[in-house]
C-alpha cells in the first residue's frame, strides 16, 4: 500500500506539530518497545541500563525520531533516503525486520497519547501507512 499525496501531507503536518517533543516520543516508545516486547532486549544487551529514563534510552530515542525525522523528508522515496540505515540495520545489526514493525506500534501509541487532539482518525491512517512505508524500506537491503 503506498502512500498518496493526501497521507504525505497530513504526515508532514503532524511531524510540524510533533518534531519538537521527538526525543521524549523516541525515549518512551523505545522503553515501551523493551517492556511490552522484551524479546527485544537482546539488541540492546550493550547497554549498561535499559530501564525508562535511563540515559542511553533518552539518547536512543532521540536518535530513532531523528531517523522517522529523516524519513519524513525523503517521504517521496523512503528506499533511497533510507539506504544506509537499512544496510546498517541489516548487515551490521542484523536485527530481525519483524522488529520494525513493533517499533513503529510503540511510536504510533506514544505519539496518540501525547497528542489526542492532533491524532485524529484521518492522521491515524497516514501515521499507520507512513511507518509501515518505513520499515519497508528499512528492511529494503535484506534480500
Ligand atoms: Ni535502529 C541504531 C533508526 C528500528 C536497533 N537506529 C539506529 C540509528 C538510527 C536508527 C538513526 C543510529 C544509526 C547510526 O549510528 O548511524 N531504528 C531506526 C529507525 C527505526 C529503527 C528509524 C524504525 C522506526 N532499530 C530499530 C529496531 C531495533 C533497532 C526495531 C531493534 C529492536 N538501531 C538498533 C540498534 C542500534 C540502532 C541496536 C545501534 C544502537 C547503539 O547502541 O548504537
Amino acid at each position: 500500500m503506498s502512500l498518496s499525496g493526501k497521507d504525505k501531507d497530513v504526515v508532514k503536518g503532524f511531524w510540524s506539530k510533533v518534531a519538537g517533543k521527538s526525543g521524549d516520543v523516541g525515549a518512551d516508545a523505545l522503553n515501551r518497545m523493551l517492556k511490552v516486547y522484551p524479546q527485544t532486549k537482546t539488541y540492546f544487551a550493550h547497554w549498561k541500563d535499559l530501564s525508562a529514563g535511563s540515559a542511553p534510552v533518552k539518547k536512543h530515542g532521540q536518535v530513532v525520531m531523528n531517523g522517522v525525522g529523516l524519513a519524513v523528508s525523503k517521504i517521496d522515496d523512503l528506499n533511497a533516503g533510507l539506504l544506509d540505515l537499512s544496510e546498517l540495520h541489516a548487515f551490521t545489526l542484523r536485527v530481525d525486520p519483524a522488529n520494525f514493525k513493533i517499533l513503529s506500534h510503540n511510536i504510533l501509541v506514544v505519539l496518540a497519547i501525547m497528542f489526542p487532539e492532533e491524532f485524529t482518525p484521518e492522521v491515524h491512517v497516514s501515521l499507520d501507512k507512513f511507518l509501515a512505508a518505513l520499515s519497508r524500506a528499512l528492511a529494503e537491503k535484506y534480500r
